[in-house]
């Protein structure tokens, strides 16, 4: 993976993808380092996932400008459905994703933090959907989850005028969670994943699938989809540990017993 590096921080696993020289644009070869570095996460040992942009400019300026240009229509799409799988396959990956932006978030770019569950930002942060000064519509999701993330007003202001927006206003319209100093960005990244970490996996994963799951359908079929969850952590270690130290009064145990069972 040339593109892409990995690390595991005990339940944490750090995605970074690493190709300053061009801020981390996405072409075709980075595209394929992403899937496989979500490919061979561990998801036994893994309970929340950061992905970050290598260097201190960019998270990911977006899909790679050079690549597309020579582009045809069929390649074009072939590219726009690659992409989407991809973020696609990252936003139902099973376990919970943390896009810590430490800069340009700029199409592809932007398109992939939102695939991720959860933003938070750094104050030099950037994110936009620039397509449209390229002559194309944003092809990586960014019409379909922009809308849904902050509203379809917004969300074709920012698409149709191609206006960036820093870090406070991606805060005031919901777009990002947090924004802190850059030098401290990835501390906070970590440790908001190692407080998911600490809870059920099994748990936490439920709630992953029953939020996306719930936001395609209506609120009477999301609760059915709740429902069956709910009733499947009935089945796990977890609940009887959880429920079963807080019964009996028993100082409560470090979450780490919580297991995959
Ligand atoms: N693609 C390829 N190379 C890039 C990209 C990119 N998106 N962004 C930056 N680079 C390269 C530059 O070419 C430059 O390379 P070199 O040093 O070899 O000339 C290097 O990165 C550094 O960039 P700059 O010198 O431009 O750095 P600045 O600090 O001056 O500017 C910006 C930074 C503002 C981020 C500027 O680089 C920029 O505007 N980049 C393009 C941003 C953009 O428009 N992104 C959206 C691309 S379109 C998209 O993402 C569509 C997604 C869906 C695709 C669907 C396919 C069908």
């Amino acid at each position: 993976m040339g593109f892409v590096t990995t690390e595991v921080q005990g339940a944490v696993e750090i995605i970074t993808i690493d190709r300053p020289q061009a801020l981390n644009a996405l072409n075709p070869d980075v595209l394929n380092d992403l899937k496989a570095a979500f490919d061979a996460v561990d998801q036994n040992a893994v309970r929340c996932i950061v992905v970050t942009g290598a260097g201190e400019k960019s998270f990911v300026a977006g899909a790679d400008i050079a690549a597309m240009s020579v582009m045809t229509k069929a390649e074009g799409e072939a590219f726009g459905k690659m992409g989407n799988d991809i973020f696609r396959s990252i936003e139902t990956f099973p376990i919970p994703v943390i896009a810590a932006v430490n800069g340009f978030a700029l199409g592809g770019g932007n398109e992939l933090a939102m695939s991720c569950d959860i933003r938070i930002c750094s104050e030099n942060a950037m994110f936009g959907q620039p397509e449209v000064g390229l002559g194309i519509t944003p092809g990586f999701g960014g019409t379909q989850r922009l809308a849904r993330l902050v509203g379809a007003g917004m969300a074709k202001e920012l698409v149709y005028a191609a206006v960036n927006i820093g870090a406070e206003e991606a805060l005031r319209i919901g777009l990002v969670n947090h924004v802190y100093p850059q030098a401290e960005l990835m501390e906070q990244a970590m440790k908001l994943a190692n407080k998911i970490a600490r809870n059920a996996p099994i748990a936490v994963q439920a709630c992953k699938k029953a939020i996306n799951e719930g936001l395609e359908v209506t609120t009477e079929e999301g609760e059915v989809i709740e429902e069956k969850l709910f009733g499947s952590c009935f089945e796990t270690h977890d609940q009887k540990e959880g429920m079963g130290c807080f019964l009996s009064r028993e100082k409560p145990k470090p979450k780490a017993v919580f297991t995959n069972n």
